[in-house]
């Protein structure tokens, strides 16, 4: 018998509630909720604007479902395309026009990071720790941490987390950028979501220009990144929604700008 999703999904005004719902297995991802994963961000809702992830228990996700894994006993070809699945579900996340804001709690482990690695925005809870357990497992990550949670830790501190066994806590995460913002104990999910409607109201293309456009012109060269940013520019500098926008800036109605970066606790 196939195995279900553990995905639920709740969608409130412009923003989705994404739940992993699995927590008597530590939100362990089995095949069919990355298929969910990829098919919600594959066609998100037309009035959805942005997406809040979150967990169902005290673990936010303890990585590939391990159970699974061992009873499909699958050869390195299904293996191959099943990580390749995870790839194209997680890129659909970060290099689509809807910003993904994590709430993390407990285990952000293995794939678990790897998944929280394609959100944008992340705020964690003191019990967070993150750890990439697949070198004590002797498996190997396959959900896109090599690309991404290398890019934000750097290689070299993945390469030390994976060969030392190290476990971060939350604020040596935040630290070299696996959180994003530290708040008190059962408080992320209330702070994700503010920041998930309020990403919403941005213009739909500023958003595209920021998730899209910045990932991919870091992987280009200084020359090609700065011709990409010009047409990007080019594009949303000239949506016609935004005279209004600056007509509000003109009149000084608009939010000023002041400090309010989380330095972390
Ligand atoms: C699981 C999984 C799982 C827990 N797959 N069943 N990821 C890992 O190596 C992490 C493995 N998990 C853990 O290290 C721990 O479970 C936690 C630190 C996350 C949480 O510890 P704890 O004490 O709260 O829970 P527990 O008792 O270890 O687990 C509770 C149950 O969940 C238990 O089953 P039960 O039948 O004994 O109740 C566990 O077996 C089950 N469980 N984690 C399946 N991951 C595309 S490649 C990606 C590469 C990877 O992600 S490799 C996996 C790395």
């Amino acid at each position: 018998m196939a195995s279900r999703s553990y995905l639920d999904i709740d969608i409130r005004g412009k923003v989705a509630v994404l739940t992993l719902s699995r927590p008597d297995r530590r939100n362990a991802l089995n095949e069919a909720t990355v298929e969910a994963i990829d098919a919600f961000f594959d066609k998100p809702p037309a009035e959805v604007r942005a997406v809040m992830l979150r967990a169902e228990g005290p673990h936010f996700c303890a990585g590939l479902d391990l159970q699974e894994h061992y009873e499909l006993n699958r050869g390195p070809v299904e293996f191959m395309r099943m990580c390749q699945k995870w790839h194209r579900a997680f890129d659909k996340m970060q290099f689509g026009s809807i910003p993904v804001i994590a709430a993390l709690k407990g285990a952000v482990v293995g794939g678990g990071l790897e998944i929280a690695a394609a959100t944008h925005v992340r705020v964690a809870e003191p019990s967070t720790f993150f750890a990439l357990p697949e070198g004590q497992r002797g498996v190997f990550t396959g959900g896109g941490a090599t690309v991404r949670v290398a890019r934000i830790m750097t290689p070299a501190r993945m390469i030390d987390m994976m060969i030392a066994a190290r476990t971060y806590d939350a604020k040596r995460g935040y630290d070299v950028g696996l959180a994003h913002e530290l708040v008190g104990e059962g408080e992320a999910e209330a702070r994700a979501l503010q920041i998930a409607q309020n990403a919403a109201e941005h213009y739909d293309i500023t958003n595209f220009g920021i998730l899209t456009g910045i990932s991919r012109i870091n992987d280009m060269s200084v020359t090609d990144g700065l011709f990409a940013e010009s047409l990007l520019a080019g594009m949303v500098m000239t949506n016609p929604d935004l005279r209004p926008s600056l007509e509000k800036f003109f009149a000084k109605q608009a939010p000023r700008l002041e400090p309010n970066e989380n330095s972390g606790k």
